[in-house]
């Protein structure tokens, strides 16, 4: 069973709440065992050298009652007073992860610009997810990949493009520095590269220099090049290929 039982946020004294949030101890972060939506905070966690602990649903059907949303990932906090936080939602934790090692930028202008980039990632992510990987039936999938390529991710890589030139094209969408901007488009990009998808993927991504650029900066980060260069990572990576060769083996499929 999971601990603790987060079903509901905590209310009580949120000024104490938000006081222990900002001094965290140790964290622990339930995900499935692959590289998709769960990846980047693991990313973040690894890069700010967290005392971490990477955990799996058991029981889902049992588990999932007890966090917020029926949906992982989830982040659970202790602070260094022994408290005991939980997030919820992927794009809250990568923001609170990324605030508490220094990957917002250096002003509240520079922190906006990041979330921005790191949201159009996410909804690259999500997109593909939706439209293509969880779509039953062929024909309708097949379809959905084509506008997927030709429309979504097209307008993806050439807006990216456009920023990522404003930027000098130095690898970092903000500045000269890693931020979350850069992390999570690295992580959409080595989710795709792991999809039974990535050769058509990797096709239109690899044409992008800037993007490529990105994904090897992000790469290149000595505290990020050793988490990926662990056991653990390459486990996830391999849980990855396993899973989505065939999403729907892992779920009940779909009645058409
Ligand atoms: N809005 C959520 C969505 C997360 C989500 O879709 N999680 C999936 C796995 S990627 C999940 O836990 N699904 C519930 C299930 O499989 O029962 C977030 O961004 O954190």
């Amino acid at each position: 069973m999971i601990q603790p039982d987060a079903t509901h946020f905590s209310r009580e004294s949120t000024s104490e709440l938000s006081v222990a949030l900002n001094k965290p101890e140790s964290f622990k972060l339930m995900y499935w065992p692959i590289n998709a939506v769960g990846a980047i905070s693991r990313e973040i966690l690894a890069y700010g050298q967290a005392k971490w602990e990477n955990l799996a649903p058991g029981n889902w059907q049992e588990e999932k009652l007890k966090t917020p949303f029926q949906v992982v990932p989830i982040l659970y906090i202790k602070s260094q007073n022994g408290q005991d936080l939980v997030l919820s939602e992927s794009s809250v934790i990568e923001q609170y992860l990324a605030k508490t090692f220094g990957l917002l930028g250096d002003n509240d202008y520079e922190e906006y610009l990041i979330k921005a980039f790191h949201s159009s990632s996410a909804a690259i992510q999500s997109h593909f997810a939706q439209g293509v990987t969880w779509e039953g039936i062929e024909v309708a999938k097949a379809k959905h990949f084509e506008f997927f390529k030709s429309h979504t991710l097209k307008i993806w890589v050439e807006t990216h493009e456009k920023h990522l030139s404003d930027n000098g094209n130095n690898g970092h969408y903000v500045g000269n520095k890693l931020s979350l901007a850069d992390i999570r488009t690295a992580c959409a990009i080595e989710h795709f590269a792991l999809l039974p998808e990535a050769p058509e993927l990797m096709e239109i991504i690899n044409k992008s220099e800037a993007l490529l650029k990105v994904r090897e900066t992000v790469a290149k980060d000595p505290k990020i090049a050793a988490w990926r260069d662990s056991e653990l990572y390459k486990k996830l990576s391999h849980g990855s290929v396993a899973f989505f060769a065939n999403p729907f083996a892992f779920i009940k499929a779909p009645s058409n």
